[in-house]
């Protein structure tokens, strides 16, 4: 039977506005995801604004559309939508409670994201809110008193409002500046307490206003603004590293296994620029450089980036330590596949959630081998896990054999991975260890926990916490350092 070092580390991840509520609580400031209605498959989420005529209208922001916001739009929060950032599942006034839940299955690291507009309320003022560091400052106290340490991401997805209305979020060089300056009264109040920093989430899933605070989401501005994210992580990297010495510092991958869709040479080669369209994000912050393939990627796209001098060596001295990314699912890819980011086709021989996601361990076991071998640095799974719709017996237990499967395979799969082809994998955070917020549809019926959260997919619910039957089977797991996943 294989098992994982001791050191590894065990936890779960979340991120702020999909968990932690209290949107207008302790000097918080608006943050682009305040804007984002809930939604479902059928149809989409979508940050609402005004026209300057006085009209309403709803712009698609889910994690699969990103749609521009028209000219003159306003965004606004109206009476009549639901948002669920608001108050998410309130873990903001749970999370004593929500931690020791996740120190029961004996959690060593907990991921978690910092709201950025909690600390700097419109992303600009010179002094941070001391509410808001002191929020994070009590939930790091209370992590260390279960004996977990923090592992941090920086920016989930979102920025202070106002740097998307003034500056056009990350299109300009002036969010850097913010950005850089947020980084250090984190390490600053934090560094001492935390090793293990996340410097942006799912660099490639991010697009448009609610992500990169952009008010166009065409390829032009897209990738300008991420030249200008990958300037800002190699910046922090390299002041985190300044401030914090033996500081680690990672960013998040949104990395779907992609398979040739038959091994027509036409599909394998496409197959491989398409991995080649997501891998370039992480390629560019892990190695330090634009590959070779950026110029073809970029001019296929239409694409001039805004490069000035110094940039080369900013990200040459900023390149991360370790490689993070999440893994939910693989796709396939033929010739007549669109080239995106993220996603691909379904594979014929997967079972898929109820969202339509492919389940694929041994596509797990596949990536860790794909980035190890491209990379060569340590590795670490931040978010795996499964989306699905859980049912309440009358007796209050939640059977979920399901969740079960899911995760002993993939966490199998990683074992494998480690024990038998020799991958250094520092640690796996499942996504996301009490229900929350879909990130990609605002629904609370896609449920990853293995603590449920009575919340229904409007907010109503008395957002009681409960255990469902992963719940001792994952603890077993880490007390086992995963022996028990081969028992019968
Ligand atoms: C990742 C995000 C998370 C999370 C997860 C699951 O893309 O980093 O924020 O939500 O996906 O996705 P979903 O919530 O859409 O099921």
């Amino acid at each position: 039977m294989m098992k994982v070092p001791k050191s590894f580390l065990w936890g779960g991840a979340t991120a702020d506005f999909q968990f932690e509520g209290g949107f207008n609580e302790g000097g918080r400031g608006l943050s682009t995801h305040d804007f984002e209605t809930d939604g479902s498959v059928e149809n989409p989420r979508g940050i609402t604004y005004k026209l300057p005529d006085g009209s309403i209208g709803r712009a698609r922001s889910s994690f699969f559309f990103h749609d521009s916001l028209p000219d003159g739009a306003i965004p606004v929060i109206l009476e009549n939508e639901y948002y669920p950032s608001h108050k998410a599942v309130d873990h903001f006034h749970h999370y004593k409670e929500d931690i020791e839940l996740m120190a029961g299955m004996g959690f060593n690291v907990y991921r978690f994201s910092i709201c950025w507009s909690r600390i700097f309320p419109t992303g600009e003022e010179s002094e941070p809110n001391e509410a808001g560091l002191k929020f994070y400052d009590d939930l790091i106290s209370e992590l260390e008193k279960h004996g977990m340490q923090p592992l941090i991401t920086i920016h989930h997805d979102e920025l202070p409002m106002n740097l998307a209305e003034k500056y056009d979020g990350w299109s300009s060089r002036k969010t850097i500046d913010l950005y850089l300056n947020y980084c250090r009264v984190l390490f600053e109040r934090f560094g001492s307490r935390c090793k293990y920093w996340l410097t942006f989430n799912e660099i490639n899933a991010v697009r448009g206003f609610t992500s990169c605070g952009t008010h166009k989401a065409d390829n032009q501005t897209h990738y300008n603004a991420v030249h200008n994210m990958f300037l800002a992580s190699a910046q922090a990297v390299k002041l985190g590293h300044e401030m914090m010495p033996g500081s680690m510092f990672g960013a998040m991958y949104a990395s779907s296994g992609i398979y040739p869709a038959t091994c027509k040479p036409e599909d394998v080669f496409a197959s491989m620029q398409f991995r080649r369209e997501t891998l370039f994000f992480i390629d560019v912050m892990a190695r330090g450089y634009y590959p070779n393939y950026s110029r073809d990627l970029l001019n296929r796209r239409g694409v001039t980036l805004k490069i000035e001098s110094g940039d080369d060596q900013i990200l040459k001295d900023g390149a991360l330590d370790f490689v993070s990314f999440s893994y939910y699912r693989s796709n396939t890819v033929s010739s007549t596949t669109e080239l995106r980011t993220i996603g691909g086709d379904p594979n014929p021989y997967l079972k898929q959630t109820p969202w339509g996601w492919g389940i694929d361990a041994l596509g797990l076991r596949y990536v860790l081998n794909e980035f190890y071998d491209r990379y060569q640095k340590p590795l670490f799974i931040v978010e795996n896990g499964l989306g699905a719709i859980d049912q309440v017996e009358s007796d209050g237990s939640i059977n979920d054999d399901y969740r079960i499967d899911f995760l002993r395979d993939h966490l199998k799969a990683m074992v494998e991975a480690m024990e038998i082809d020799g991958v250094e994998c520092l640690g796996y955070t499942m996504w996301a260890p009490i229900d929350l917020v879909s990130l990609s549809t605002g629904e609370m019926k896609k449920r990853y926990g293995f603590i449920y959260v009575d919340m229904d997919d409007k907010g109503n619910g008395s957002l009681k916490r409960s255990k469902k039957k992963s719940y001792d089977w994952m603890k077993h797991v880490i007390e086992t350092s995963g022996e028990s996943l081969w028992e019968k």
